[in-house]
């Protein structure tokens, strides 16, 4: 009689053999946006305007929504309370810049990957990042309106109001601001803070990220607190930009979100290749926003959910940006390096 183990064995050949592994052979490479050539720059913002013409499909639960750019922005709306300041911050957005990644890719002919915005490099002079060109980039800062003079307004803002120029200048948004899903018809604002860029979006900072020793400490790195004190370098990102980008739950009504969160994506993965086999199995922090340090902690096994964007997914599953690597994971794209790197 064959013994147990071997039993086992033949299972576990034969269950491998007929589900094969699939493997990340061939990851779409992101790039910084200045790396991008003209033509490279063009098609993917044609790809954004693409999203923003296909219809919604997720208006049984977002019910204003009307475009799949639209998607995206409501769902991170109506799930702004579970992703951030929580340990599955990063993994989350991680998720959510992929699949929109690949709705520009499937659903609207861009042959690309997404590309990301390194922020260091305008860290010390903002208005000056190729980013804003209105011809080959996103057009630059909304018009001046009066400041905010509420406790909550973002130091050193300039403009707030509707962007001029660049090819989002007639774009209209259709959710939010803030958490409202209501039906509305906005324009995209920017409102840009030099003085944001200078202290949050600097090589310093993202030194101080990837200098802490585990996942929790490196994570409060990159959320910072809920004031302007410390706005870490995810809201350096934010609200160097404003307007729109500085609306916690309606940011990615701001295209340019994805380029800032690509960019903080490979900061989380750079720190995480500095120790791959501890880094890929390293994650902790609050189940709830700001939940309490004794309460429940994520793990790997945590579910990550985009609602109507893509099916569920867990923690493990998006440790590794080359996926399957270990045998599970969703994704399968890779940065290339960062000018002057
Ligand atoms: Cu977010």
């Amino acid at each position: 009689m064959r013994s147990l183990t071997s039993l086992l064995v033949s299972a576990l050949l034969f269950a491998s053999a007929v589900t094969p592994t699939p493997a990340c052979k061939d990851p779409i490479v992101r790039k910084e946006w200045r790396t991008l050539s003209f033509g490279q720059k063009q098609s993917y913002i044609a790809a954004v305007k693409c999203l923003q013409r296909r219809p919604s499909i997720a208006t049984a639960t977002i019910p204003n929504a009307i475009n799949r750019f639209d998607d995206f922005q409501g769902v991170h709306i109506q799930r702004t309370f579970q992703i951030h300041f929580v340990g599955h911050f990063l993994a989350w957005h991680r998720y959510y810049v992929a699949v929109y990644e690949q709705a520009l890719r499937n659903e609207c002919g861009y042959n690309g990957a997404q590309p990301y915005w390194d922020w260091t490099l305008d860290s010390s002079n903002l208005l000056a990042s190729p980013l804003w060109d209105p011809i080959s980039g996103f057009g630059g800062n909304g018009a001046t309106i009066p400041p905010d003079t509420s406790p909550f307004a973002v130091p050193g803002a300039t403009g707030g109001g509707c962007i001029c120029d660049g090819p989002f200048k007639d774009f209209r948004l259709h959710l939010g601001p803030g958490a409202s899903l209501n039906a509305t018809d906005r324009c995209l604002r920017r409102g840009f803070s030099p003085v944001i860029a200078r202290n949050f979006s600097s090589a310093a900072r993202v030194g101080v990220a990837m200098a802490q020793a585990d996942f929790g400490y490196f994570n409060k790195a990159v959320e910072g607190e809920t004031n302007f004190v410390n706005v870490g370098i995810h809201g350096g990102g934010h609200y160097s930009i404003g307007g729109e980008a500085g609306d916690l739950y309606a940011s990615p009504g701001e295209p340019i979100f994805f380029l800032h969160h690509a960019n903080l994506d490979r900061v989380y993965w750079q720190w995480q290749s500095k120790n791959l086999p501890a880094r890929l199995h390293d994650v902790s922090g609050s189940v709830e926003l700001m939940g309490p340090i004794t309460g429940p902690n994520v793990t790997l096994a945590f579910p990550i959910e985009l609602g109507p964007l893509a099916p569920q997914v867990t923690i493990r599953d998006l440790m590794d940006i080359k996926g399957l690597r270990s045998r599970t994971g969703v994704l399968c794209y890779d940065y290339a390096k960062s000018v002057g790197e």
